[in-house]
């Protein structure tokens, strides 16, 4: 485990494991923009939860690439989950940056509003959609420093849950600096 303090006292955490396995308040899921579940952590997220996030995802009606929608955690040991579509990587010109930030962003600002104090977030668009891992964890880090700086009290503990060794070391090597 990696951590890091900034100077507003919400600890930036990196962590090696399974995103549904972790008893937190929200986890956030790299989905995709039907909500209807699919591979990768999205797939693990459903089978764990049970066959009621699904009916609870079918009422949201979807959700636009960099927007976010909750809902309860059901069989997680996490209370709610924050689904978010990041892009998909068409090699940089197509504002994948902007939209992986805005995921990031709209997940946080869902967050505060439930009074979520301990959040966890996958390496959301680095699977399936093909984003560089490095750039990601650069602009997730940056993107959460920025909104934990202007909301200082909002939480205790974001994590980010690193599932390949690759994303764990460059979590690792940012967080320490
Ligand atoms: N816990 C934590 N991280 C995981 C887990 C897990 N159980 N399983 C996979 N990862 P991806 P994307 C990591 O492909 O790139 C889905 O089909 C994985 O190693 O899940 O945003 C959706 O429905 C990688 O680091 O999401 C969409 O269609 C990270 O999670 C599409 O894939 C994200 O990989 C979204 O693609």
């Amino acid at each position: 485990m990696e951590n890091c303090y900034d100077k507003t006292m919400t600890e930036l955490t990196a962590l090696q494991t399974d995103i549904t396995r972790l008893h937190t308040d929200a986890i956030v899921n790299a989905a995709n923009c039907s909500l209807l579940g699919g591979g990768g952590v999205d797939g693990a997220i459903h089978h764990a939860a049970g066959p009621q996030l699904l009916a609870a995802c079918r009422a949201l009606g979807g959700c636009r690439t960099g927007e976010a929608k909750i809902t309860p955690g059901f069989a997680l040991p996490a209370r709610y989950i924050i689904h978010t579509p990041g892009p998909v990587w068409h090699g940089g010109k197509q504002n994948e940056e902007m939209l992986l930030r805005s995921c990031y962003t709209c997940s946080l600002e869902l967050a505060r509003r439930y009074d979520i104090q301990r959040i966890a977030f996958p390496c959301i668009s680095t699977g399936a959609y093909g984003f560089p891992h490095e750039l990601a964890a650069k602009t997730a880090l940056s993107t959460v420093k920025q909104f934990i700086s202007r909301n200082p009290s909002a939480f205790n503990t974001i994590y980010f849950v690193c599932f390949l060794p690759i994303d764990w070391h460059i979590y690792q090597h940012l967080l320490e600096k």
